[in-house]
C-alpha cells in the first residue's frame, strides 16, 4: 500500500471535506482517504497497482477542487 498527501485548494467547509472524501474513497484502488480542512489536505492510502497520485488529483479536480501539491507523508 502506498500513501500520499495531497494539498488541496478550494475547500471552504465541512461539505467540501465530505465531497473530497467521497470522491477519493470511490476511486478504484483507494483503501482509505482522510481529508482535513486545516490544513487543506487529503492523506490517501492506495494500491499503487490500481491507481496513482495523478489519478487521485484528477478525481479531486472532477469534484471541483484543485490539487496544488503532492508529497509523501512525513515529508
Ligand atoms: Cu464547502
Amino acid at each position: 500500500m502506498s500513501d500520499v498527501v495531497l494539498t488541496i485548494s478550494g475547500m471552504t467547509c465541512g461539505g467540501c471535506v465530505n465531497s473530497v472524501t467521497r470522491v477519493l474513497q470511490s476511486t478504484p484502488g483507494v483503501q482509505q482517504a482522510s481529508v482535513t480542512l486545516v490544513p487543506s489536505e487529503a492523506r490517501v492510502s492506495y494500491d499503487a497497482a490500481a491507481t496513482n497520485s495523478e489519478q487521485l488529483a484528477q478525481a479531486v479536480a472532477e469534484a471541483g477542487f484543485t490539487v496544488t501539491a503532492t508529497r509523501s507523508p512525513g515529508a
